[in-house]
């Protein structure tokens, strides 16, 4: 067991918004955890507040310090505290201010850091989870913590709240299905692929779409709160998802999915796709696994003929098996350690009492 310096233990979590709201979406997701089922004290000091407030209506974007749901949350530029934290999280290597760091080395004792990587099924993960990285100048380690989906890795984010019940596979002709993906997502063909399949899929956009398929029919529905995420996304037969929350929250809802992974222009996304497809399709048979991958890989890597249609309509034949599998994997996904156990498993063993 570690010691604290306070009696509450302080975790202090650096976010730095890049792009859209998976920064902050998960900063903000683990922030809630840690108070609500650790009884942290917990200050999240984020550079940008305006897509906070999109995930969460309660914070208000003007404010440079303000209390949401038991979580202290201060704007960056704003934050010229010294460190009081018995951890300091940095997301996604963000670099927390350098008279910030420099602080932390009068703590006694130091506080237990690191780098929250950004989640990967790859197998690299297994090796970097958990190595230390020396501070170049000043005595202090930051050590990598990775998310991932092996016992090695740092895990997933899942709440204790979410339930573990389990989910029945039902047979239909209609698919509603929930879009939040990237413009680039090839909806019309998969629309076409499950017609021909006589499956009518029926679209709700969180997010808009681009070029050919503007003329789907589709409902757009605005964002709802991050807490409400997941029982929205249960209302749905089909999820499409992106990013890297919604891509976890998906499997955790246990439902068929697609992983719009975020395009990169090395792609390397396509090599991150394969890797969680790796991992996913393991428990499939043959011929879904076949199924099952030719379609991620149409919908994140379209070819723009009727390859993709066809590929979306194979998909819709094994609809049933698809969600049988799905219910599978979130059991799966249950039955590990989440990642704030394993964070806390991995302070103690890097911090443990008698070393202090
Ligand atoms: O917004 P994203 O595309 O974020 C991504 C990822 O962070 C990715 O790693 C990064 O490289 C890329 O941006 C630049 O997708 P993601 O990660 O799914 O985050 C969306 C968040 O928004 C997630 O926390 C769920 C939340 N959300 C709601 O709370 N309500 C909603 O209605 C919707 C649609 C999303």
């Amino acid at each position: 067991m570690t010691s604290y310096a306070n009696a509450i233990p302080r975790v202090d979590i650096f976010c730095r918004v890049i792009d859209n709201l998976g920064d902050v979406g998960v900063c903000w997701r683990l922030a809630r955890q840690l108070v609500d089922e650790f009884d942290m004290d917990v200050q999240l000091i984020v550079d940008n507040l305006s897509p906070f407030a999109t995930i969460e209506p309660d914070v208000d974007n003007t404010l440079a310090a303000q209390s949401v749901h038991g979580v202290n949350i201060r704007r960056w530029n704003d934050f010229h505290d010294a460190c009081r934290a018995d951890w300091v999280i940095e997301a996604f290597a963000c670099d927390p201010p350098p008279a910030y760091v420099e602080s932390m080395v009068k703590c006694a004792p130091p506080p237990f850091w690191v780098n929250l990587e950004y989640l990967s099924a790859e197998p690299w993960v297994d090796s970097t989870h958990g190595l230390p990285s020396p501070h170049p100048k000043l005595p202090l380690t930051k050590y990598f913590f990775v998310p991932g989906f092996t016992e090695k890795s740092g895990g997933l984010i899942r709440e204790s709240w979410l339930e573990a019940k389990p989910l029945k596979a039902k047979a239909q002709s209609s698919v509603n299905c929930f879009a939040f993906t990237y413009p680039q997502a090839p909806a019309m063909a998969l629309m076409l692929g499950f017609a021909q399949a006589n499956s009518v899929l029926s679209f709700a956009l969180a997010a808009p779409f681009q070029g050919p398929n503007t003329s789907l029919s589709a409902v757009t529905i605005p964002p709802v709160p991050q807490r409400e995420f997941d029982t929205h996304l249960g209302t749905f037969d089909l999820l499409l998802v992106r990013g890297e929350d919604s891509f976890v929250r998906a499997q955790l809802a246990g439902k068929p999915m697609l992983w719009h992974v975020y395009p990169t222009d090395d792609r390397a996304h396509i090599k991150k796709l394969e890797a969680w497809l790796d991992r996913y399709c393991a428990g499939m048979d043959d011929a879904l696994t076949h199924v099952y991958r030719q379609a991620s890989l149409a919908f994140v890597d379209p070819r723009g003929d009727d390859s993709d249609i066809e590929a979306f309509r194979l998909l819709a034949t094994r609809f049933r098996d698809l969600q049988s599998h799905a219910v599978d994997w979130r059991r799966n996904l249950f039955a590990m350690p989440d990642l704030a156990m394993r964070l806390i498993a991995f302070a103690d063993r890097i911090r443990p009492r008698d070393e202090d």
